[in-house]
């Protein structure tokens, strides 16, 4: 009785797995092999993966039947006697000749994909992707497109109500997307501004440390139209979780209308640097960019994260000259995480964050910092 017990207790979470495990079978393709992916090399990695697997499972059958084959018929107790021969040059020509083939039939087509795999020349789009504690800059070359892309405020709200329900990409959206043509060979060139990450987009096979002072390279030529979602793999610190990757394909005519859109976008903001702006505009604007941008490390009530991160509630460069506050943002701390931020943001997203600083967190100094001003500092 006992035992029974005991053993039902021990046997149930096995069969439980091995339920999950069958009833996983239909999705097998899914749930247990890679993935497939949308590029002509996610499709040739698939493949050589596909061939080297089968290539194993028959090696295994046969090994595995001839063993099986010799243990049963050949045992001792049926009477069989070892057979007692030395050198045998056949058995050797076998032995050496067969796996040669074997690994000459996987060696061919895997060094032809892996060669195709580093040849990112001949593409008709170049991005540069920058990796940046805590989020990515694309940069696309010769295209006057560039901006950053970090974790999308929902998520950031969920994050920090730890609602991971509330969103339907929980750490997997972004404010802005990268956006590429289908049917084009895309060129991605990688390297960080500060530590090493990594851009990892499974389903297009691009998978690329970015090491600052290096550039990698790599491509993907996407089939089919769709967002297809990464991350960082690379453990970059506190907030390595927190930068996700969003793709988005689309068709050439969408692609270019993008691209225009975007520039206009630009062309707004950098004209928005010569308006004089006031005090509550600069406080809404600098909210969003702080909570984006600087709340990681500062917290989102200004407490900072002491003594690594400082509070910037009653901070004595965030409460005291101007020219300080406004020069540690722009040009960052070297050898601390105080990045040069003037690489990131623009006029009008420095001024204001300094401005909502300084009258923020219990800070009431009471000035303001103009666009123009950081324009001029620059
Ligand atoms: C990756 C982490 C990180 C991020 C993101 C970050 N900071 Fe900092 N910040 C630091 C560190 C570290 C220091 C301390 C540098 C030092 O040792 O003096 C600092 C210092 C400061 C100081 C001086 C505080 C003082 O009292 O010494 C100000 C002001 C400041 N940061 C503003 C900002 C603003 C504005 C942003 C967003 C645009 C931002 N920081 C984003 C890490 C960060
Ligand atoms: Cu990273």
């Amino acid at each position: 009785m006992v035992f029974k017990r005991l053993s039902r207790r021990l046997f149930a979470p096995v069969t439980a797995m091995l339920s999950i495990f069958f009833s996983s079978f239909a999705h097998a393709e899914y749930v247990l092999n890679m993935t497939k992916g949308v590029s002509t090399i996610s499709n040739d990695i698939y493949d050589l993966h596909m061939l080297v697997m089968w290539i194993c499972f028959v090696v295994g059958i046969i090994v595995f039947s001839v063993m099986a084959y010799s243990i049963m018929t050949h045992r001792k107790s049926k009477g069989a006697v070892a057979s007692n021969f030395h050198e045998s040059t056949t058995v050797e020509i076998i032995w050496t000749l067969v796996p040669l083939a074997i690994l000459i039939a996987i060696a061919v087509p895997a060094t032809a994909t892996l060669l195709d795999l580093e040849d990112s020349s001949k593409s008709d789009v170049s991005i540069q992707v920058t990796g940046i504690q805590w989020k990515w800059r694309y940069k696309y070359l010769g295209e006057d497109v560039e901006f950053i892309s970090s974790l999308s405020e929902e998520n950031r709200d969920a994050v920090s109500a730890s609602s991971p329900n509330s969103v339907e990409h929980y750490l997997r959206d972004v404010d802005k997307r990268i956006v590429v043509p289908v049917n084009k060979k895309i060129e991605f060139l990688f390297t960080s501004d500060d530590v090493i990450h990594a851009w990892w987009v499974p389903e297009l096979a691009v998978k690329q440390d970015t090491v600052p002072g290096f550039i990698n390279t790599s491509w993907a030529y996407i089939e089919k139209p769709g967002i297809y979602r990464g991350q960082c793999a690379e453990l970059c610190g506190k907030d390595h979780g927190f930068m996700p990757i969003v793709v988005e394909a689309v068709t050439m005519p969408e692609y270019q209308k993008w691209l225009v859109a975007m520039r206009g976008e630009q062309a707004a903001l950098a004209a928005s640097s010569d308006k004089e702006w006031t005090q509550a505009e600069l406080m809404a604007k600098g909210e969003s960019v702080y909570k984006a941008t600087c709340a990681a490390c500062h917290g989102a009530t200004g407490a900072g994260i002491p003594p690594v991160f400082p509070a910037l509630a009653k901070s004595p460069v965030a409460t005291g000259d101007v020219k300080g506050h406004i020069n540690i943002v722009m040009n960052g701390k070297t050898g601390t995480a105080m990045q040069a931020f003037k690489t990131q943001l623009s006029d009008v997203d420095l001024a204001a964050v300094i401005t909502f600083e300084r009258n923020s967190f219990g800070n009431t100094v009471g000035d303001l910092v103009q666009p123009s001003t950081i324009k001029s500092l620059r």
